[in-house]
């Protein structure tokens, strides 16, 4: 904490202070949003200190920044992380009180900031927070968007998009910086003049940045997140309006701000779509212009840039960094391309977050060439280039092919480092993904595991568990997750596992009182919590999850007098607004849960919960509250996963495939901790070659064969039979996820964790044991490795 962390009294002056002169409000007549925006406030003010110092700490010592480019930051709620971070909880929590105010509704009255999809958006919120705490001189670039993530609501089970707003009332944690501005190119032509490219724009706009303060652990350090909001660069047109055409005449304005107005929300595809790949310049351009005026503002010699910065790309979304760096170098400052090529890629570096091919951005060349035409011409340069350098090789793997410009390859051959999220995944992007581009450049592809932030993730949203293990070990575990090793000891005593037992009950009777006020349901806190949230998406299996609830559902009925341990089954998760495989499964598991519920046989032994708008605020509620993590990809399409990396650290030991960090997750806890089942991704492949795979495994597994037949009947669909007979269908025909392969497998890992829940107190054992094992999985684990493998920085602190 800092020296000038303010004791409860000198909070609530400030807090009032606020109230009245930057809010206008007297005390009496204040609404729940004026008090909680004179605490954000408040809390702000101590934020000030350290961000300033941390500034000027950075300047004086000219020291290497990095730079973090991402179309997404999923960033959830602040008040409370940014409280929590100052060491201000109790304080703040306190003076709420002496106003007769309650802690957690105000906390809860802040939108979630939801600017991103999923976990690429939070990877990068987690990120910025642990380069924050490191002391690692950071900014994050974004875009502004007015509208978030899509609201999800359910009409008759089936999702319903509605849009989010979250700045309808004031955002308490930006400063616009109107100064910080930059006029952002598109389209038109270029021009050969004095031996030298001119790209003549036919339409610009401005990117205006608004700063974001995001303060680390203790408040040490403080690093800023730049998102871009878009202007006109002609903010009216008066003539038109003078002549009374209003609608024309704020067309410039409309037409700009299309640019930040909403998040793309879909993050497994891509088509080709113009104001995707303009959004995409516009956050990428910005933040190069930014980059390279502070850069000039201490240095001249722009051939030194890597020694002062290094660019991540997250993921392809700001690829186009490569070819925008070496225009601005050429074009602006004169560099010579074969100068300029070079010291744009010692900057760069590339994190791949997939291998769906699908999501792999391609651009046709027209539209590529059309809206960025500079640029078209740069990137055949590089192509060129790299086919020149490598002229001697075979394979060679270009970046425009088939009419098309390959944002994959044209990130690889601009970066320096390339690395994917998981050491499978790493492995995978070397042999599967870019095997020809790897075996050019060996040294290139390098691992970095995801992490998360445990300040979020544990101190902040499981206070019951953390206020146990810092009566254990002491505090300190907070910036160090490798101390829970430390209760490895502590876990072989039964006062500890009672209490880590009581701490997680706790957790499940808030999380049981929530359900009950906010989905109408009750739920018994003494069931196995059983917990899969996520995107929805068929690779990612949910319809695995509800196929086998329904065999077990079946099962119950059958012999419903049966030693059973009660289950409630838990679903979060969004389905991109176009997916529509995804949004059947959606409805698939609302009607299940609608008759599953509401069977007096099976009653209180399975509950089906699917809470509408899965969000990191809901994910704050759940994790802490979940005793089983469902982590059931098919093996070799889950990059990494990080809600995998919550639960452990939360203490719900995994059921999951050998996908993604669940390979690293199995190392880290032992594999009597971890419930294991389904094919490799080896054999996963193997059994794709064989063309009948699902029908072979369904005729093998009579479960199966009922469940799928009950669907099919209209079981759970008695107003319209036929819903679901194209899924089954798909189950039966179409089965690429080998859900119908990996069924009797999961079935029976799934009777391993009823046997092992059974056992109370071996269960809370290998619970703790999660807990204790997940130090691995702390971000400022992943932030110390890309800041010596692919950064080359040191912290600042
Ligand atoms: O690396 C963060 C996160 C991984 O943990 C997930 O496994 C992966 O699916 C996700 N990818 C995306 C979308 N990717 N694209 N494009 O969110 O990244």
């Amino acid at each position: 904490m800092n020296d000038l962390s303010p004791n409860p009294t000198a909070l609530k002056a400030n807090i009032l202070r606020h109230l009245a002169f930057t809010l206008g409000k007297d005390a009496d007549h204040a609404s729940m949003y004026d008090w909680r925006m004179a605490l954000s406030f408040a809390i702000r003010d101590q934020i000030m200190e350290p961000w300033f110092a941390s500034t000027r700490k950075t300047w004086a010592a000219d020291h290497k920044r990095v730079y973090y480019l991402s179309m997404e930051f999923l960033i959830g709620r602040i008040l409370e992380d940014a409280t929590v971070n100052l060491g201000l909880r109790d304080q703040a929590e306190e003076a709420m009180a002496g106003f007769g105010l309650d802690f957690r509704a105000i906390v809860e009255d802040e939108p979630d900031a939801a600017l991103g999809n999923g976990g690429l958006g939070r990877l990068a919120a987690c990120f910025m927070e642990s380069m924050a705490t490191l002391g690692c001189p950071a900014y994050g670039y974004g875009i502004r968007y007015e509208h978030g993530l899509f609201r999800q609501r359910f009409e008759s089970g089936r999702q319903v998009e509605t849009p989010e707003d979250w700045l309808k009332q004031a955002h308490p944690w930006e400063f616009a910086r109107p100064e910080a501005a930059y006029v952002i190119p598109f389209k038109g032509h270029v021009e050969q003049r004095d031996g030298r490219n001119h790209w003549v724009p036919g339409e610009t706009v401005v990117a205006s940045a608004h700063d974001t303060p995001v303060v680390g652990w203790q408040g040490r350090w403080a690093n800023t997140l730049r998102l871009w909001g878009a202007l006109p660069t002609t903010m009216f047109d008066l003539d038109r309006f003078n002549r009374g055409d209003y609608a024309a005449a704020a067309e410039p304005e409309a037409l700009a701000r299309t640019l930040s107005r909403v998040l793309y929300p879909d993050d497994t595809t891509y088509q080709g779509k113009e104001l995707r790949l303009k959004q995409e310049f516009f956050l990428t351009s910005a933040a190069l212009q930014d980059i390279l005026r502070r850069f000039l503002a201490s240095q001249s010699d722009l051939r030194k840039l890597p020694d002062h910065v290094a660019i991540q790309m997250n993921d392809t979304h700001p690829a186009i960094a490569g070819p925008e760096l070496i225009r601005l170098l050429v074009d602006d400052h004169g560099m010579p391309f074969d100068e300029a090529l070079p010291v744009a890629r010692a900057c760069l570096g590339y994190t791949n977050h997939t291998l769906l091919p699908e999501a792999l951005e391609r651009w046709a060349t027209f539209t590529f060439g059309n809206v960025l035409p500079r640029h078209m011409q740069i990137v055949e340069q590089i192509d060129h280039w790299h086919k020149t350098e490598n002229h001697s090789r075979p394979h060679y793997v270009g970046i425009v092919k088939h009419h098309e410009v390959r944002m994959g390859e044209l990130a690889f051959i601009m970066a320096h480092k390339v690395n994917g999220v998981s050491a499978l995944h790493s492995d995978l992007v070397k042999k599967n993904l870019f095997p020809e581009l790897h075996a050019l450049h060996p040294d290139r592809i390098v691992n970095q595991t995801n992490g998360v932030t445990p300040r979020r993730w544990l101190k902040m949203c499981n206070k019951p568990l953390s206020d146990l293990i810092t009566d254990t070990i002491g505090s300190g575990w907070e910036a160090d997750l490798d101390l829970l090793k430390g209760l490895e000891k502590p876990i072989n005593t039964k006062t500890f596992r009672k209490d880590f037992d009581a701490a997680k009950r706790k957790n499940k009777v808030a999380l049981s009182n929530w359900l009950s006020s906010h989905e109408r349901i009750s739920v018994n806190p003494d069931a196995l919590f059983d917990v899969q949230i996520k995107r929805i998406h068929e690779y990612k299996r949910q319809l695995l999850n509800i196929l086998q609830t329904i065999g077990h559902w079946e099962a119950i009925k059958q012999n419903p007098n049966a030693n059973w341990v009660p289950r409630v089954k838990i679903f979060g998760g969004k389905a991109a607004p176009g997916y529509a495989v995804a949004k059947e499964i959606i409805r698939l598991i609302n009607d299940v849960a609608q008759v599953v519920n509401n069977d007096p046989v099976s009653g209180d032994l399975l509950k089906i919960v699917y809470p509408a708008n899965y969000n990191v605020s809901m994910a704050e509620r759940l994790i802490p509250a979940a005793d089983l993590s469902e982590q059931i990809s098919t093996a070799g399409k889950e990059a990494s996963g990080t809600g995998n990396m919550k639960f452990m650290i939360n203490g719900a030991p995994t059921i999951g495939t050998l996908d993604g960090a669940n390979v690293e997750i199995l190392q880290e806890v032992g594999a009597e901790n971890f419930f294991l089942f389904g094919m490799t991704t080896e054999q996963a492949m193997a059994r794709r070659q064989d063309p009948d795979h699902a029908r072979k495994a369904i005729e093998a597994s009579q479960t199966l064969q009922d469940v799928l037949q009950m669907i099919a009947e209209g079981r759970f669909s008695p107003d319209d039979k036929g819903r679901y007979h194209d899924l089954v269908h798909r189950v039966w025909h179409h089965d690429y996820f080998l859900v119908a392969s990996d069924f009797d497998a999961y079935d029976e890992a799934q009777a391993r964790v009823d046997a092992a829940y059974a056992d109370r107190d071996n269960w809370v054992k290998m619970a703790a044991l999660n807990t204790a094992r997940s130090g691995f999985f702390s971000s400022d684990r992943t932030i110390r490795s890309y800041m010596q493998d692919v950064w080359n920085v040191t912290p600042a602190l």
